[in-house]
């Protein structure tokens, strides 16, 4: 092997994820946040049913108790928000918006927490600090005045509790509009939009006991050595029972190849680790559809040869539309199958082997699946294959969608939709005495749009980073500055925030770590994992200042002074969140005896019917998918040197929140300036390791560009490029979608790689 020239924060990181490395970086992580050291440690041993959820991901705890289990970035997420640092008026008068701006995402949180509501003044472009009671007045005052409520947007973040979503879709909907961008939309929204046509319900079937007992996993794009660290130990024992693991992923992530447990005491005392993955496919970014169509390819033909192989029982008992299907399979071209794919034949009739081996499949899957042009028929065929074989309903077996943020599926059971249904807003009519708007509003691509084209003139934002996660920054940086009015539910200060609109408010919340005492005393929150748990959570610390209110509180202040003659109980709803749920008992299916329920450890399961093989779909029966050929991407991505960049997390990150600059996993040290690149792709353009190039989107609209990256090589599927997000969301287009669910293609961008041309 030629040797390669050094590059500054560059190293190729050979052992295995987990391990000691995961125990330094959780010690680093909290030393510089935290000033004491006893803080975190007793945050740690948190350990008893009356804690709090961890705000890091959805996976959920192996006794499904609110409880705090090592991991690595979930120490990460908890220190971040429980942080010794903080930032209040007296920095905000000594610092302009404009010279905050020149700051990096990574140094605007690291300023730490707000204490203070806080106004724009645009005379002397600062924020400074508000009355919480002024502040509710004028927002109040500005929603009134505009001629239409669709003309506000009304963004939730998935770290929102149920009872905060809750009362903000209330809100919003007396308000009039049904306008609720929301962080799923740019995230699993294809699961919620192509499984409920598949099975009937747009949410994974399987649970952690599922894990104990399956015979395979088909591991999709995702990268939970970072993302869910906490799966790692469900696939390290996995792996130790010799169940097959078989990942697809362009990229190779460490964690998937080999992982050291740091609960296993043995394997850290021996620096051990466990290989995960059995086999690793490195499929085309995108590929995967066609992929999944190869492997039932060729499992139809191993029927055809061999027989049994389908689950002939299930398939006649319990679907529908499958001669369709197998018609389409028999007429998809393997010549096809494999270029769209990247993989070979005999690799994915491996995979068929494989499966029809196995009595009980999990697939998993995460945002390299969804986040494509046709995440929705991605989704739709992963339910194909494990319908094939009678996946669903039986111990062991099911569909695992990785879910994000850690209520992003609990704010979409309680409302958070821009298309409810008709059964919903009437509930919410006979129960609150208000008649909700029937007409749809905006997703998050659709409410950018509208901003863009001045339409919209007020956002009020449920935490997150709006603007940042969205495509097209510099586009969607500029419509921030349209609005008539932002605000901003948060509790550290990021650049949506300073994307200043005619009138500005950042109104610091609640944490989830930390203690929320209303009129009747402390007061717990719900959330519901990614196994449709649903269990309460309440902090146990002291509030990062004396000023923060409660997102529950701060919704029903806005609500209370822009509607004077609202049907709800503001008041008394947040005095006491149980009459919050009572609310959502009484009107979302799933929630009987909702407050009794969460008072037991672990909470309960919401009903998911497939997992009875009762399927909730127009004819009552489970549906294959038709995805007619695999060629329809040839006119984005045929032309000669098109790349496809995967816009991707690093392990050092939260979504846009940057906490420190590394990547330790993928040998990326002190920076994020880098594109990851395949060594041929790298050649065929004359270019080495370490060089500068400039990455230019192929779009028929705005021209997208990122200059002067540092290209690296490294074990990623030919064709296939990937740079981290949120940087390198100026390159993608706004308009490119998965025209079925609205999610970004975030994942497969068409670019062109090329030498800077500065250099
Ligand atoms: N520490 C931490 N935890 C998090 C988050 C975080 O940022 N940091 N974010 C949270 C949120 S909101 C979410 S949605 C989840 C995200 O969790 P993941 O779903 O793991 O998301 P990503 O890191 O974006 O990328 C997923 C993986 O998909 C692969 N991939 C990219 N394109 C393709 C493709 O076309 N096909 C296949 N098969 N694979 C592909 C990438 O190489 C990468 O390994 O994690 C949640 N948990
Ligand atoms: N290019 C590219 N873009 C992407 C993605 C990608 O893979 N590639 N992924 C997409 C995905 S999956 C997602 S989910 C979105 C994420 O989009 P968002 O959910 O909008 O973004 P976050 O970075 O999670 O939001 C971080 C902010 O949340 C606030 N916050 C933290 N905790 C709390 C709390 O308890 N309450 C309140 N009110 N605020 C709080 C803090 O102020 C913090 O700055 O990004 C999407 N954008
Ligand atoms: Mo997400």
């Amino acid at each position: 092997m030629t040797t390669r020239r050094e590059v500054p924060g560059i190293r190729p990181y050979d052992g295995p994820a987990g391990g000691w490395g995961a125990l330094r970086a959780t010690a680093q992580a909290i030393r510089q946040q935290m000033e004491s050291i006893e803080a975190p440690i007793t945050l740690m041993r948190t350990n008893q049913p009356d804690g709090f959820d961890c705000p890091g991901c959805a996976w959920p705890d192996k006794e499904h108790k609110s409880t705090f289990q090592f991991c690595e970035n979930g120490a990460k997420a908890v220190t971040w928000e429980a942080t010794t640092k903080r930032v209040g008026p007296e920095f905000f008068q000594n610092n302009t918006v404009s010279s905050l701006l020149q700051r990096s995402d990574f140094e605007l949180e690291d300023l730490g927490r707000l204490t203070h509501p806080l106004v724009y003044d645009r005379d002397t472009d600062k924020f400074r600090a508000v009355e919480w009671g002024d502040a509710f007045a004028r927002i109040g005052q500005v929603l009134q005045g505009l001629s239409s409520p669709d003309q506000a947007e009304f963004y939730t973040s998935g770290r929102a509790s149920n009872e905060a979503a809750y009362l903000f879709q209330l809100f919003a909907r007396e308000y009039g509009t049904n306008n609720f961008p929301d962080c799923s939309n740019m995230c699993h929204e294809p699961t919620s939009v192509g499984l409920p046509q598949s099975i009937g319900i747009g949410k994974g079937t399987v649970s952690l006991e599922d894990f104990d007992e399956t015979e395979l996993i088909i591991s999709i794009g995702h990268n939970p050595g970072t993302n869910h660290p906490r799966m790692m130990g469900t696939l390290h024992e996995a792996s130790r029972r010799n169940v097959p693991i078989i990942v697809f992923n362009p990229l190779r992530e460490r964690a998937l190849e080999r992982f050291a447990d740091p609960q296993n005491l043995l394997e850290m005392a021996t620096y051990g680790s466990t290989r995960i993955a059995s086999t690793y496919f490195q499929v085309d970014a995108g590929g995967d559809a066609a992929a999944l169509k190869g492997i039932m390819k060729a499992l139809l033909a191993m029927e055809a040869e061999e027989g049994n192989v389908l689950d002939h029982e299930f398939i006649a008992a319990h679907t529908e539309n499958f001669d369709a299907f197998a018609a389409d399979l028999e007429v998809t071209a393997w010549d096809d199958i494999e270029t769209a794919s990247g993989l070979s034949r005999s690799d994915l009739e491996q995979v068929a082997i494989a499966y029809a081996k196995s009595n009980a499949t999990i697939v998993t899957y995460g945002m390299g699946v969804t986040q494509h042009n046709k995440g929705t028929a991605n989704v739709r065929l992963i339910a194909d294959l494990l319908l094939l074989r009678g996946n669903f309903g039986k111990p062991g077996a099911g569909i695992c969608p990785l879910r994000g943020h850690s209520n992003v599926q609990g704010n979409r059971t309680v409302g958070i939709t821009e298309k409810p249904s008709s059964t919903f807003l009437k509930q919410i009519e006979d129960v609150l005495g208000f008649k909700p708007p029937e007409a749809h509003g905006h997703d998050a691509v659709q409410a950018m749009q509208a901003m863009i084209d001045g339409s919209a003139k007020a956002l009020l934002c449920l935490g997150g980073n709006f603007a940042v996660a969205l495509p097209d920054s510099e586009q969607s940086f500029a419509a921030m500055a349209k609005l008539d009015l932002s605000v901003h539910l948060g509790t550290k200060l990021n650049r949506s925030h300073l994307l200043v609109a005619k009138e500005s408010y950042v109104l610091p919340c609640l944490g989830r770590t930390e203690l929320d005492i209303q009129a009747s005393g402390r007061q717990s929150i719900t959330v519901e994992d990614s196994m449709s748990m649903v269990h309460a959570s309440s902090g146990k610390l002291k509030p990062a200042s004396e000023f923060l209110l409660s997102e529950p509180a701060i919704i029903a202040g806005i609500a209370r002074a822009t509607l004077p003659h609202s049907k709800v109980a503001w008041q008394e709803l947040v005095a006491d969140y149980d009459k919050v749920r009572d609310l959502i008992e009484q009107t979302v299916p799933g929630f009987e005896a909702f407050n009794a329920r969460i008072r037991t450890p672990g909470g309960f399961r919401l009903p998911l019917p497939p997992t009875e093989r009762v399927w909730h779909t127009p004819s009552g029966k489970a549906m294959f998918s038709v995805y007619g050929g695999v060629k329809e991407d040839a006119d984005v991505y045929g032309a000669e040197n098109v790349l496809r960049l995967i816009t991707i997390r690093s392990h050092d990150q939260y979504n846009t929140t940057i906490y420190a600059l590394d990547d330790r996993y993928r040998g990326v040290f002190g920076r994020r300036d880098v594109v990851f690149m395949n060594e041929a792709d790298l050649a065929a353009r004359g270019l080495e390791h370490g060089d500068l190039v400039d990455i230019e989107t192929i779009s028929s609209g705005r021209k997208l560009c990122l200059k002067n990256i540092t290209a690296i090589v490294y074990g990623i599927a030919q064709g296939s490029v990937a740079a981290y997000y949120p940087e390198a969301n100026v390159l993608v287009p706004l308009d490119f979608i998965d025209k079925e669910s609205g999610t970004p293609s975030y994942k497969s961008v068409p670019v062109h790689v090329s030498r800077a041309a500065q250099a």
